[in-house]
């Protein structure tokens, strides 16, 4: 089970974080300080960016002292904080990042979670692993050798499909859940997940770039929104490699590949059987039909006001995210007046969620969402099954839906409007991947299902960081459940005042 930061509107370090009997104890500190970079100041850990890669083992608990040397009054943080985590029932990758929007480009780092002593990996034993944040970075192999790649999206607003010049990969794991092994010479991932790949150096030696550049999907009136569309490159160099080589250039699908991009998220299934598998629990208490997407902020009354600004909603509730006390604070202390608990279960007003026409004659009544803090309110065990669809409104986009506290299972996902008649008897029951997060198709749908076992407030959010503080979110309040356990714990006494 994993176990909440109580952090939550002030939160400097997003992890995922759980409790359970403790294997060894892993203490970390950290400085949050200015550094330069080509001349520009900004801020990171211990002066680097990425930050620090942590290491643990599962069943470890993490302790991170953070120590804040920059010039901001960081999200309240004034000094020093001590975060601490225990690592349970997950390996693989994670990375760790500052949840407010001008220091999230700046201040992160991957987190590694090994098998823990006597257990091993649930496929061949790599030579090296290695954190690829996808940026600039040079990697020597020995040819013939084995690495595990866990490669991590840092990038605020982007997905990224990455490849290898001449190199195919197999997938092994994702956001830190396992897969059958899948083979593929490209990746695609979206701000928030990550991808752990086995890369065999099978090729002759000599060097070759890593790339990775946008996959690109936001449309307006037909044509794609401007994006950033310049290509990061890492090189992989050959042990024996002569210098200097032109490293061979990998040909990445073109920005707006959406099938390809289809193919990669629905090529992935579990690793039933494997370690941490859960079954797809096949009952369902709690069913939510939610609407993903942009739309327009009323403007306030009695203000002059020069047109609608851009917002952003799920059930066509646009989320505010409470200032002063957070919700996880609210929740736990019983305070009225910080959130309603009556988010929409599905849609208030039925339409063509994906058709273009909610666009004409703008601005459109339809494209204007309330703004509000409305959550849903679960009982500790839960089955919750949510049917994201997305929306035209203003124009299509696939987000990728990030959900705290849980893993999910992914039932099934397409494009267009969600036909239950047709697309229930499709789910995949059997060997669905899990993820944290899901990049819900451009202009479709996808279905996830959790169990809700860990009491506490959760997030879920669009992990485009343009799209959470413009209302691109909501929240899950999970109640206590029967067991000390799992009973959510007071906050701790350096509970930073927001
Ligand atoms: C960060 O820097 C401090 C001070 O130099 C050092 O003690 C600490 O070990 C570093 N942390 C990590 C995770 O490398
Ligand atoms: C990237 O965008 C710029 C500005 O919109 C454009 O001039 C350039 O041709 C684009 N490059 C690619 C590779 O699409
Ligand atoms: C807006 O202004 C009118 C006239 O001054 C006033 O009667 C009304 O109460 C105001 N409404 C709000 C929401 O402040
Ligand atoms: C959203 O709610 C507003 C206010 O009730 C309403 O005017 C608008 O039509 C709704 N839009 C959608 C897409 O449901
Ligand atoms: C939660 O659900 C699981 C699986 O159905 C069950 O084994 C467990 O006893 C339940 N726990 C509680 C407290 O209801
Ligand atoms: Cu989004």
């Amino acid at each position: 089970m994993r176990r909440h930061l109580f952090l939550f509107a002030c939160t400097l370090l997003h992890l995922a974080a759980s409790t359970a009997s403790a294997a060894g104890i892993v203490e970390r500190t950290f400085y949050v300080k200015s550094l330069t970079v080509s001349r520009q100041v900004i801020t990171a850990v211990n002066g680097s960016l990425p930050g620090p890669t942590i290491h643990v083992q599962e069943g470890d608990t993490l302790i991170v002292h953070v120590f804040n040397k920059s010039p901001y009054s960081l999200m309240d943080l004034t000094k020093s904080l001590n975060v601490q985590f225990t690592i349970v029932k997950q390996e693989g990758t994670l990375w760790w990042h500052a949840h407010v929007s001008f220091l999230r480009s700046s201040v992160y780092g991957a987190l590694t979670i090994r098998p823990r002593h006597r257990h091993s990996y649930p496929f061949p034993k790599p030579y090296r692993e290695i954190p690829i944040i996808l940026e600039m970075y040079e990697l020597n192999v020995l040819q013939g050798k084995t690495y595990l790649l866990r490669i991590i999206n840092a990038a605020l607003n982007r997905q990224l499909f990455y490849k290898i010049a001449n190199h195919v990969m197999t997938v092994v794991a994702i956001d830190a859940s396992y897969v059958e092994p899948y083979v593929t010479d490209f990746v695609v991932t979206g701000p928030g997940q990550t991808v752990d790949v086995l890369l065999t150096a099978d090729q002759p030696v000599g060097s070759y770039y890593m790339a990775a550049r946008a996959y690109a999907t936001a449309v307006v009136a037909g044509a794609l929104v401007r994006f950033a569309n310049t290509t990061t490159r890492g090189v992989i160099a050959y042990d024996g490699c002569p210098k200097p080589a032109t490293p061979l250039m990998p040909a990445l699908p073109a920005f707006n590949d959406t099938p390809m991009a289809h193919k990669f998220f629905t090529g992935l299934k579990g690793l039933v059987g494997g370690p941490f598998w859960d079954p797809v629990p096949l009952k369902v208490d709690h069913e939510m039909f939610v609407t993903i997407g942009l739309a327009l902020e009323p403007c306030p009354t009695n203000t002059s006001c020069k047109g609608p600004k851009h917002s952003a909603s799920m059930n066509n509730e646009s989320f505010v995210e409470p200032t002063g006390l957070s919700l996880l604070q609210a929740f736990y202390y019983n305070v009225n007046g910080i959130y309603t608990t009556d988010f929409p279960a599905k849609p208030a007003i039925k339409f063509d969620y994906t058709n273009d026409d909610i666009n004409n004659n703008p601005p459109n009544p339809m494209q204007f969402a309330p703004k509000s803090t409305k959550v849903t309110k679960l009982k500790f065990n839960t089955t919750v099954e949510i049917i994201f669809q997305n929306t035209n409104i203003l124009g299509p986009e696939s987000h990728p839906m990030h959900l705290h506290g849980f893993d999910f299972h992914i039932l099934a996902q397409g494009f267009g409007n969600y036909n239950p008649a047709t697309e229930r008897k499709k789910f995949n029951l059997i060997n669905p991947q899990k993820r944290n997060t899901v990049g819900v198709p451009v202009g479709g749908w996808a279905v996830i299902r959790f169990v809700a076992n860990n009491p506490g407030v959760w997030l879920l959010h669009c992990h485009l960081d343009m799209h959470l503080p413009v209302g691109l979110a909501t929240a899950f309040l999970v109640e206590n459940g029967p067991t000390p356990e799992t009973t959510l714990p007071p906050p701790p006494a350096d509970l930073p005042q927001c």
